[in-house]
């Protein structure tokens, strides 16, 4: 197992998110990652590899440079205009107001969110920044190392991230960032199969009139779901696109027999094309205990997950998601890996 991992992470902790009419602690926390890491320490055959750093470009091969450039300033810009408590967007240019650049911050903010769950802070940059570049050496490992599985632990997660959105506890698409990352070193065709509980609505968008990254996701029903706007199964891909998105929502309550049904319908998507890389979204709130998902996956089933996705017998990156019941989430992505292991050693 090749674990990547960022050592920026704790820079990025929110001070609350709204949930149910109240401000909550936010549930992307620093100790989600803290407790997946501890449950690596103790394995043998986990190699833990710092990240190189790729630099700009890549980042902004997926997002747009005026988008970038908000992250890298806003909080700077928000402290100096006298705000003191974190960045929370609390207007949005819906459609009858108008969608423009603007130089008030709170204005500005509002253009770049789409949700008010997503707190940025004085270190969100360097903690974004670093992920992607955490996710970009798990998947130069895989491609150009020629190396079966490698593993980005970061967070905060990145699936929900549009070209220029943020959301959702999102900011950098790593995902997306890495599948482009492999098209931009040659390969033909990527495939990314998002296995957290919500749709991957930045990842679909991102490629969606594009046939060189197949994007397929397994999530809760965004009728009673996040992110609610997109994610619905007649979303198939736009232009040359058509084809290249598949959508699998499942009903809440769903478990694993339910869940390896669409599995057997996005392996054989993913089989029928000639696949270089599988890019693994990687969030484990599909966990039946989870504190704001509708699954009921076992700690025991991540194991079956693992084995399932090493069947599709691809050089695979496993990017960190979601993932909030925080005492059991370092066994249930143990457990992907680990029978993702057991399977490729058989
Ligand atoms: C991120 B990932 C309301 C909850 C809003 C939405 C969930 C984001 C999940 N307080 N947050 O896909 O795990
Ligand atoms: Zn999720």
């Amino acid at each position: 197992m090749n674990i990547f991992l960022n050592d920026k992470v704790a820079l990025h902790e929110g001070q609350g998110e709204m949930h149910q009419g109240k401000f909550v602690p936010c549930f992307e926390s620093p100790s989600r990652l803290n407790n997946i890491l501890s449950a690596f320490e103790n394995e043998p055959e986990a190699t833990f590899l710092n990240a190189t750093d790729y630099g700009l470009q890549p980042i902004l091969d997926v997002h747009a440079t005026d988008y970038v450039e908000f992250l890298q300033n806003i909080h700077k810009d928000w402290l100096a205009a006298g705000n003191t408590g974190d960045v929370i967007p609390y207007i949005w240019p819906v459609p009858g107001l108008k969608r423009i650049a603007h130089n008030n911050l709170n204005a500005r903010v509002g253009y770049y969110a789409f949700s008010s769950d997503t707190p940025i802070m004085q270190g969100t940059w360097q903690a974004v920044y670093s992920g992607a570049q955490t996710a970009l050496s798990a998947l130069h490992c895989v491609f150009q190392g020629n190396k079966r599985m490698a593993f980005s632990l970061s967070r905060p997660p990145g699936h929900h991230a549009h070209r220029s959105s943020y959301g959702g506890y999102c900011f950098l698409n790593n995902a997306a960032i890495c599948a482009q990352q492999a098209i931009t070193l040659g390969a033909k065709k990527v495939a990314i199969l998002d296995v957290d509980f919500h749709h991957g609505n930045g990842t679909q968008d991102i490629f969606y009139e594009r046939n060189d990254v197949l994007t397929i996701s397994i999530h809760g029903n965004p009728e009673t779901n996040f992110p609610y706007y997109l994610g619905y199964s007649e979303e198939t891909g736009a232009d040359e696109g058509i084809g290249f998105n598949l959508n699998l929502p499942l009903d809440n309550g769903a478990d694993m027999k339910v869940w390896l049904q669409a599995f057997e319908t996005a392996a054989s998507k993913v089989k029928a094309m000639d696949t270089e890389v599988l890019i693994v979204p990687l969030g484990v709130d599909t966990f039946v205990d989870d504190p704001i998902s509708n699954f009921t996956l076992t700690t025991e089933d991540y194991l079956t997950m693992g084995e399932a996705i090493a069947r599709l017998d691809l050089p695979t990156v496993f990017i960190m998601e979601g993932g909030y019941d925080v005492g059991p989430i370092g066994q249930n992505v143990f457990n992907v890996l680990s029978g993702f292991n057991a399977e490729t050693n058989k």
